[in-house]
C-alpha cells in the first residue's frame, strides 16, 4: 500500500548518541547496535475506526527511535503493517452496514494524514495484510513442513508444546498468559485444541466472511502470523526493534516470536522487543472496543499538531498515563514560548542544548527530559530578549530532527 509522504529531517553538527533502548525481552534498557541499516517493524493499526491518542503515543515512540538512528549515520528500514482484515474489522462492518473493504480504506487513509500532520517518519513498506494472504499461507505451509502445526477442522493452529522459547518475550506466569489470551482475542476453551495456549494461524473460510485461496485452501490468516510474515519478508530475520504499545506483549509478540524462530531456526527473532504504554481516558485504557476515544484528527481540527506531538513527547513512552485536556493546553503554552524564542533575532548558544537533547533521547527515549532541556533554553532567550550573540537555527533545526517539531 502507499505509505505517507515523509516529513524533512535537517541534519544536525557534531557527535550523535548511540540509542539505549528498554527490551521486554531482556527486562532491562540496552544498547542498540544496528548495522549501517537499522531494522525495525512496528505493529500497525486495525482500522476499524480513526487514530486515537493512544495509536498516536505508540507511533511517535518509534518515530523518536528512528530520529535517533539517522542522527547517528544510520539508513533506517522501518516496516509497519495493516491488520485490514480481522474479526473485530468485520465485526464493526456488520454492525455499521459499512462494506469491510471500504471501512479499512477510510480509516487507513485518515490514519495516514494523521500521521502526516504529527511528523511522524512513514514507513518504507507499509503493507495490507490482504495484499500478502498467499504469502502468510506459504509460512503457514512452512511452519506445517517442520511438524509445529495442527488442524482442526480446517483450522492450523500453532502448538505451544512445540514453541521452547514461548515465554521469553512476555516472561509473564501460566496464569497472567491465560488471563491475557482470553482478553487479547485468543480461544483457550475451543474444544479439540491441544493446548489453551495454542493459537490459530489460519481460519478456514466461513460463510459470509472474506476469504482467499491458498496453498491451504479458502480462508485467512489468524492475527499473529501477518506480523511475522510481513517482517520477515521485508527485513528478514534478527532485525534490530519490533515494536508495538504494552497490550502486544503477550499475545502478540510472544507468539511472533515463536513463529519466526521456527521459521528460521534464528532466536531471538527480534533484538529489541520494546513497547510503548498505554494512554488512558477517564480512568480506562483508551480503546476502540470500549469506546473511550480521543481522536487524532478531531484535536488536529481545533490544535496545532505539534502542540499535539508535544502532548504526547510530556510523557515517557514506557509510562502509561491519562490524557485531560489541560495537557494540551499546557502544549500549546510550551509550543508558543519556544516559538517566540527561535523567533528573536539572537538567542544563547544551543550546543549544550543539542547535547543534552542528544544524551537524553540515547537514553531509553527520554522525551520529558529533552523538552526541558529546550525550555531551560527558552526561559534563558526570552529573558535576554534577543541581545544574545547565536542564531537560534540551531534549536529549530534540532527540534526538528530529534522531536520532530516544527517550530
Ligand atoms: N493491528 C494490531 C497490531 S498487528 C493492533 O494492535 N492494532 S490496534 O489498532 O489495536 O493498535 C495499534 C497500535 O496502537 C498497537 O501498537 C497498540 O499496541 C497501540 N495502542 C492501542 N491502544 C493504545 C493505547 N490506549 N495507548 C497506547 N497505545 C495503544
Ligand atoms: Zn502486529
Amino acid at each position: 500500500m502507499r505509505s505517507w509522504p515523509a516529513p524533512n529531517v535537517p541534519k544536525l553538527p557534531g557527535q550523535s548518541v548511540p540509542l539505549r533502548l528498554y527490551d521486554t525481552s531482556a527486562k532491562q534498557v540496552r544498547r542498540t547496535d544496528p548495522g549501517p541499516t537499522a531494522k525495525m517493524y512496528v505493529c500497525g493499526i486495525t482500522p476499524y475506526d480513526a487514530t486515537h491518542l493512544g495509536h498516536a503515543n505508540t507511533y511517535l515512540a518509534f518515530d523518536l527511535v528512528g530520529r535517533v538512528w539517522r542522527d547517528g549515520g544510520h539508513e533506517v528500514h522501518y516496516t509497519q503493517n495493516a491488520t485490514d482484515v480481522d474479526d473485530p474489522l468485520l465485526e464493526r462492518a456488520e454492525q455499521t452496514g459499512i462494506d469491510w473493504q471500504a471501512l479499512a480504506e477510510r480509516e487507513i487513509e485518515l490514519f495516514r494524514t494523521d500521521m502526516e500532520a504529527l511528523r511522524i517518519l512513514p514507513p518504507r513498506e507499509y503493507v495490507g495484510v490482504t495484499e500478502v494472504v498467499g504469502e502468510v499461507a506459504d509460512l503457514i505451509a512452512q511452519l506445517s513442513a517442520k511438524g509445529v502445526t495442527y488442524e482442526l477442522d480446517g483450522d492450523v493452529y500453532f502448538s505451544v508444546s512445540d514453541a521452547p522459547k514461548f515465554g521469553q518475550v512476555s516472561g509473564y506466569s501460566q496464569a497472567e498468559m491465560l488471563g491475557l489470551f482470553a482478553e487479547r482475542g485468543g480461544d483457550p476453551d475451543r474444544p479439540g485444541k491441544r493446548d489453551p495456549l495454542d493459537w490459530l494461524l489460519w481460519r478456514a473460510e466461513r460463510p459470509g466472511e472474506p476469504a482467499w485461496d491458498s496453498t491451504l485452501g479458502r480462508g485467512r490468516p489468524g492475527w499473529h502470523v501477518e506480523c511475522t510474515q510481513i517482517a520477515l519478508a521485508n527485513l528478514g530475520p534478527g532485525f534490530d526493534v519490533a515494536g508495538g504499545g504494552s497490550d502486544l506483549i503477550f499475545p502478540h509478540h510472544e507468539c511472533g516470536a515463536s513463529e519466526g524462530h521456527a521459521a528460521t531456526g534464528e532466536w531471538p527473532f527480534a533484538r529489541f522487543y520494546t513497547h510503548a504504554g498505554m494512554v488512558a481516558l477517564d480512568g480506562e485504557k483508551m480503546s476502540k472496543s470500549k469506546g473511550n476515544l480521543v481522536f487524532v484528527s478531531k484535536l488536529r481540527g481545533a490544535h496545532d499538531p505539534m502542540a499535539i506531538r508535544l502532548v504526547l513527547l510530556a510523557h515517557h513512552y514506557r509510562a502509561d498515563w491519562e490524557y485531560t485536556p489541560d495537557h494540551l493546553a499546557a502544549a500549546e503554552a510550551r509550543l508558543a514560548r519556544w516559538r517566540s524564542a527561535v523567533a528573536l533575532e539572537a538567542g544563547p548558544d544551543a550546543e549544550d542544548v543539542l547535547a543534552t537533547v542528544r544524551e537524553r533521547l540515547a537514553d531509553d527515549l527520554d522525551a520529558p527530559g529533552a523538552l526541558a532541556a529546550i525550555d531551560a533554553w527558552a526561559d534563558r532567550a526570552l529573558a535576554a530578549g534577543g541581545s544574545d550573540t547565536s542564531a537560534p537555527d540551531l534549536v529549530r533545526d534540532l527540534a526538528d530532527a530529534l522531536l520532530g517539531v516544527a517550530l
